[in-house]
């Protein structure tokens, strides 16, 4: 069954600054953090995303191609380390000019621009000071967004202060995936509060300059577990409830001081925190691949010595094989569970919903046609997003209150750790010529987008 989708409900493409802009040391861009960790071996091959999509000079045949494909919304970031180069000093002009141009290119071609203020790019002087982990970066990532907001004003349709704060917390100072790597399980609970603090103060400084009007939201990626009551319970609280319950509720829930009490004592809360962080968001912006499944083991919930680790407090939980096909990533595919997702968060949080990115990585093929130029039937991420859509939709249908969807990603791009090797493009982007293809799923996306339904 489909589901026709209100008039003002987007259809959208979803990009990120590292990941498609290239131009590193242009346009008096400062190193990021993304820079450090990708030039000191800790992505495969040693890829970088020194040149990535060069959509930093492509910008306008990429906005072209959201034209071609007839989106209502394009989420893409603003890299701080092209606003904010230097340690202390003003906004780059260059910097601020770049993103006018897009954000005005974007209008201009009837498409509304929908901006990520961070997604993971700190820039390097932050990264040095401790980056997440200390308290002042919440503040200096917050006077960036004043500054972006003053530039942008009321042009912009929606400002999301974060993107994932999971990965720039538990991926990134617990685990050793994501940049700085720092590996220390509990360390990424200060990550987690000063992220949280940092969407606050963001909310704060927008609305600032641009007034009660703008429109403001945050995006999760919520981790849908499945298993075990207890392991699913332990493992919402630490990886989904850290952020819903005060970002929504204005509180840390008490069972997460205690599923967390050998590791830290949260000292680093301070008095008036949660009132900051507790600021109205206008929608909540949700990521969704696939699912887990965990189950309790009879290992201690707090190994010694602490160790590395994106699920600190969880040492007791086991995360088993998932079942059914699975993408490149090795991730599961598992639409019932964005519909789970997404009755359960509008259920308990009554926010209006839009997914902001969902998408996958598929092992392309590359064909000729009979004039040499490259195309690619990528049948499987069709079906995958037909099955995603149809249960956003589904999800509609029975009250939830979604207000878009958004495929990651409009183009092939750096893939964090994994480098090049993973392809979630709608675009094929040919790394040695930079040339774009769109692929069958970006001409089905279209035809989906026209009829105004999930699928
Ligand atoms: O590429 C990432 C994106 O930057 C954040 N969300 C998940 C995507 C796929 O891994």
């Amino acid at each position: 069954m489909t589901t026709t989708v209100p008039d003002d409900f987007l259809f959208g493409t979803a990009t990120a600054s590292y990941q498609i802009e290239g131009a590193v040391n242009e346009g008096g861009r400062c190193p990021s953090i993304w820079d450090t960790f990708s030039h000191t071996g800790h992505t495969l091959n040693g890829d970088t995303g020194d040149v990535a999509c060069d959509s930093y000079h492509r910008w306008r045949e990429d906005l072209d191609l959201l034209a071609d494909l007839g989106v209502d919304a394009y989420r893409f970031s603003v890299a701080m380390p092209r606003i904010m180069p230097v340690d202390g000093g003003k906004p780059n002009p260059e910097g601020l000019d770049f993103y006018e141009r897009i954000v005005d290119g974007l209008l201009e071609r009837g498409i509304r621009p929908v901006v990520t203020l961070y997604h993971w790019d700190l820039p390097q002087y932050l990264g040095d000071r401790g980056g997440w982990l200390n308290r002042d970066t919440a503040y200096r990532v917050a006077e960036y967004a004043g500054v972006v907001a003053r530039l942008l004003g009321d042009r912009v349709h929606t400002y999301t202060t974060l993107n994932e704060p999971w990965c720039s917390s538990y991926l990134s100072y617990g685990g050793t995936e994501h940049a700085p790597g720092m590996g220390e399980g509990p360390k990424s609970f200060p990550a987690v509060h000063h992220l949280n603090l940092a969407h606050g103060l963001m909310c704060q400084a927008v609305r600032g300059q641009v007034g009660d009007g703008a429109e403001l939201s945050i995006t999760l990626n919520l981790q849908m577990a499945r298993g075990d009551a207890d392991a699913v319970h332990r493992t919402d609280l630490i990886a989904n409830r850290v952020f819903l319950d005060p970002i929504l509720r204005g509180y840390y829930p008490d069972e997460l001081f205690a599923a967390t009490r050998d590791l830290c004592d949260w000292s680093f809360i301070q008095d008036g925190d949660l009132n900051v962080i507790h600021q109205p968001i206008d929608v909540l912006g949700l990521n969704y691949y696939s699912t887990n499944r965990v189950a309790m083991s009879d290992r201690p919930q707090f190994p010694q010595p602490v160790c590395a680790t994106t699920y600190p407090g969880c040492g007791d939980i086991d995360w088993l094989p998932t079942e059914g096909p699975h993408t490149e990533m090795g991730w599961n595919i598992d639409p019932e569970g964005l519909y789970d997702l997404l009755v359960r968060v509008w259920d308990e949080y009554r926010v209006p919903l839009a997914v902001t990115e969902n998408g996958m990585a598929c092992p392309d093929e590359v064909e000729m046609d009979d004039d040499g130029a490259e195309i690619v039937h990528d049948g499987d991420r069709i079906d995958y997003l037909k099955g995603h859509m149809e249960a956003a939709g589904r999800a509609m249908r029975c009250g939830v209150d979604l207000r878009g969807y958004f495929v990651w990603s409009l183009l092939d791009n750096f893939e964090w750790a994994f480098g090049y090797s993973k392809r979630f493009g709608i675009v094929r982007v040919n790394y040695e010529t930079l040339q774009r293809t769109p692929k069958d799923s970006f001409t089905w996306y279209r035809d989906v987008i026209r009829t105004r339904r999930l699928v």
